[in-house]
């Protein structure tokens, strides 16, 4: 028998006491609701988190903090992203071999951010960051985010950009009112405006507002992650490029070159065939890289199956399950 396929997950959360603690009165402020279970599973980074990779076959997790990390309007968010990435940071020295991490950055203040950044890869090993939704009230192609950009590109580290809480306004205009008031009306517009649909075509639309800014000639060195099977994008990649082509005459490039060349793809936790079959023939095999999105995404066992036994070569199967993220990351 021959040895099983190594496999590095990407998208792959967990929380920290005190971010916990922040995340918990932003929940209730807002009255949303979050199953125990997940914050459970988010809170360990030990025994728990490793016997459930071992149990689907992950060989490593990259870790990253659960949307919004320390994306939070508050002065004292500089602080918390310190602490936050200093307890990331142990976790991984306890199990080197298992963990490597994403770090979460407080974008409300952009040079902070990018200080930050720079500490947790120059000093503390990290292989990136991941920035979820809107960073300091922006999507990442405002200008007050460029000292991030900058600080990635320089460093040579992905972004991966995630999903976060829509804004309010967002959901009202788009979301409410689904079905009729009930016990789960409000789930449902919750799920509806996020991890239901919501999210995805948000996180697509900074993806283009990043190409369409012009972020990539700026920082022709920048390299993004998107799971979810890149937020609707491979499959409207297409229509993208032909409608907004002629639109691009102060780009360098067409929308479809840029998606080619500054982004990879995961699924995100979602274990479906056709999408990835789809991203495959958009991105090619080179760009596509696994992850689990722990502890949100399948149950463990189904974790790399449907990678093993989906109808592609067995050597884009060892590009997506660890190749790839090995050069990515320089893991
Ligand atoms: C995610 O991080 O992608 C996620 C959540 C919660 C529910 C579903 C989901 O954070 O995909
Ligand atoms: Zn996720």
């Amino acid at each position: 028998m021959t040895a099983p396929r190594r496999y590095i997950a990407l998208e792959e959360h967990c929380m920290t006491p005190g971010l916990q603690r922040v995340h918990d009165d932003l929940l209730a402020e807002h009255g949303r609701f979050q199953p125990a279970a997940n914050v459970e599973r988010l809170l360990d980074v030990d025994a728990a988190r490793i016997e459930a990779m071992d149990a689907a076959g992950i060989d490593v997790q990259v870790l990253s903090h659960h949307s919004p990390g320390a994306q939070i309007s508050d002065p004292r968010a500089v602080e918390w992203a310190r602490t936050a990435n200093d307890e990331l940071a142990a976790a991984i020295a306890r199990h080197p071999s298992r963990f490597a991490g994403f770090a979460t950055l407080a974008t409300g203040d952009a040079d902070a951010a990018a200080s930050e950044l720079i500490r947790c890869v120059e000093q503390l090993g990290f292989t990136g960051t991941m920035i979820h939704g809107q960073a300091g009230g922006g999507f990442l192609d405002h200008p007050r985010n460029e000292p991030v950009l900058r600080a990635a590109s320089q460093l040579g580290v992905p972004i991966y950009v995630h999903p976060a809480e829509p804004p309010e306004a967002v959901k009202d205009a788009y979301f409410r009112d689904v079905h009729e008031a009930g016990p789960d009306a409000e789930r449902m517009e919750h799920m509806f405006a996020t991890a239901g649909w919501g999210w995805h075509v948000e996180t697509g639309s900074h993806a283009l507002r990043m190409i369409l800014g012009g972020v990539f000639d700026r920082h022709p060195n920048l390299q993004v992650i998107l799971g979810h099977w890149g937020e609707l994008i491979p499959f409207y990649l297409g229509r993208v490029d032909i409608r907004m082509k002629r639109l691009v005459r102060h780009l360098r490039k067409s929308p479809a070159q840029y998606f080619a060349e500054h982004f990879h793809v995961t699924p995100g936790g979602i274990e479906t065939i056709q999408p990835l079959l789809l991203t495959l023939a958009t991105v090619g095999a080179d760009r596509v890289l696994y992850s689990a999105d722990y502890p949100f995404g399948a149950a463990e066992t189904a974790g790399r199956a449907y990678i093993e036994d989906a109808p592609i070569s067995e050597a884009d199967k060892s590009k997506i399950a660890h190749l790839n993220a090995e050069k990515l990351l320089r893991i």
